[in-house]
């Protein structure tokens, strides 16, 4: 097989990364050695960010490099115009890519991941995409669509039907925008042609991800179909889930390393930590990979590990990435390598979230809390603080909100995650850090809680206005009153360590 080169006439000998390539890597990458051209595309997952690209597909790699009789392939989709570029290069890849590996010690492991076989764009053909999910080959639909993407509203929580793409979904069912359109078109013509339905599979990070996945899909269904809707209740599954490794975003360092290291050139590569868990509910419609055999656990209820993995790593990024973009951090290692804030963390998940989880089988909670920080700690996963700050109206109400609901109602502390919340405020009001330097916002809330924020002078309160998130939560007096006194500090002071500093302080005080 001859060696195809890149145009880089620079470098004559730079590898591009596809499949006629694949046997002629340098040795020090994990090239797959299994015959991808035998993979069916039983999986259509939607979402094929980083995320995925570093836990399912990296599962599955793994479980094809193991099983050789396994045809257990993916086709990707994505729903949206910004997935242009990720269909692009993954088409001229042959839908190849590089896992890069980085461990705490330096360690480095480039590993290519042939689980991948197919892309389709579904906002420029939904055709092809609702077809591809009716397929008899297909058997799980799996999501990756971030939290926001299941568009709960806090106050009701339940799924808003205002979206003017839910809307259009309903009214055109043939051509559909949101991820759930597509699954009740799919699952309607599947039961029109005598098909057995796919199993839907959440990997989002929301707890019950795969209840709340039902409970959208047969809204849907409901309001177009009743009888689609019974099918559906009583054929598909929809397991639950909790799912972990962290991701940063891709950036330039990443396609060089892989340049100057192996000669070889990833126009997308992704970059991941050596930790990585999937604890999956074991309700399969129609079959599914033997991922346990390469690592995932299937429990009979996920609920526990979803909320410790939430409230704890999840809320504990969150806590940094607010605290920290404020006090001029730009990493979340930069972050837990500032005692200030390594302390605070380790207090807000010992004081405030620790005695609102349950019991999870098989877990030393201190020792999880221990590996969190470790690996938050991970120098060579530069996770930036803009990544985790994204979307955070979205996250905060999963993450965070709800251990104060827990705390408000059982007594319990709520300081810590009280000043994320009034920094949060804050930081959509000023929009910079406190030396002045600008905040780079990417929200689908971030006008109206800039301007919710920017009322704060006026009504200290405003913020909490905005019910969409915060729920019913400037209902709660304990609360408000809290809320209010960090607030009026941080805009005097604008002095986050200072306010931080003293809350730990106070928390040791025995009065
Ligand atoms: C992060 C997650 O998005 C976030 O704010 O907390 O992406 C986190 O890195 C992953 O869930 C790790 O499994």
């Amino acid at each position: 097989m001859t060696r195809q080169t890149s145009p880089i006439g620079a470098n004559a000998s730079l590898t591009p990364l596809n499949e006629a390539n694949l046997a002629q890597l340098n040795s020090q990458v994990s090239a797959p050695q299994y015959d991808r051209s035998r993979l069916k595309p039983r999986i259509v997952h939607v979402g094929v960010g980083g995320f995925h690209r570093s836990h399912e597909a990296f599962y599955t790699d793994e479980l094809l490099r193991n099983d050789r009789s396994s045809d257990w392939g993916i086709c990707g989709v994505g729903l949206r115009e910004a997935d242009e570029k990720i269909a692009s290069v993954l088409k001229r890849q042959d839908y190849l890519y590089t896992l890069i590996i980085r461990h705490p010690n330096g360690t480095v492991e480039s590993r290519v991941i042939g689980s991948i076989v197919d892309f389709l764009l579904g906002c420029h053909d939904p055709e092809s995409v609702i077809e591809q999910m009716a397929s008899p080959d297909t058997q799980i639909v799996s999501l990756t669509i971030t939290e926001g993407g299941y568009n709960i509203d806090a106050a009701t929580g339940e799924f808003n039907w205002n979206h003017p793409d839910a809307q259009h979904d309903l009214q055109n069912p043939t051509t559909p925008k949101l991820v759930f359109g597509f699954l009740t078109e799919a699952l309607k013509r599947r039961r029109a042609r005598n098909l057995p339905a796919f199993t839907i599979q959440s990997c989002d990070n929301i707890q019950h991800n795969g209840d709340l996945t039902r409970k959208t899909v047969l809204g849907f269904a409901r309001k177009q179909d009743p009888e689609l809707a019974t099918w559906i209740e009583s054929n598909v599954c929809f397991p639950n889930a909790m799912v972990d490794r962290i991701t940063p975003v891709t950036t330039q360092d990443d396609m060089d390393y892989l340049v100057q290291e192996h000669q070889l050139c990833d126009e997308w590569p992704v970059t991941c930590e050596p930790f990585c868990q999937w604890v999956v509910e074991d309700h399969f419609s129609a079959g599914r990979p033997a991922w346990e055999s390469v690592g995932a656990q299937f429990v009979p209820d996920v609920g526990p590990y979803e909320k410790m993995k939430l409230r704890l790593l999840n809320a504990g990024h969150s806590v940094l990435g607010i605290l920290g973009s404020i006090h001029g951090h730009r990493t979340i290692d930069g972050c837990v390598g500032d005692p200030l804030f390594a302390t605070y963390l380790r207090q807000f998940m010992d004081a405030e979230v620790t005695p609102v989880l349950d019991e999870v089988e098989g877990i030393d909670l201190e020792t999880y809390k221990d590996t969190l920080l470790e690996r938050f700690g991970n120098p060579n996963i530069k996770d930036a603080l803009s990544r985790i700050c994204l979307e955070s109206s979205s996250k905060l109400p999963v993450f965070l909100i709800p251990t104060i609901q827990d705390n408000l109602a059982r007594g319990g502390r709520i300081e810590l995650a009280t000043l994320v919340i009034a920094a949060w405020c804050f930081y959509s009001d000023k929009q910079v850090d406190q030396h002045g330097n600008p905040l780079e916002i990417i929200d689908e809330l971030k006008q109206p809680l800039h301007q919710a924020a920017a009322a704060t002078r006026k009504d200290p309160l405003s913020f909490l206005e905005v019910t969409e998130v915060f729920g019913d939560l400037i209902q709660n007096e304990r609360f408000t009153k809290q809320y209010v006194s960090m607030v009026e500090t941080l805009y005097e002071t604008t002095d986050i360590a200072s306010i931080m500093e003293d809350l730990l302080q106070s928390g040791n005080d025995p009065n």
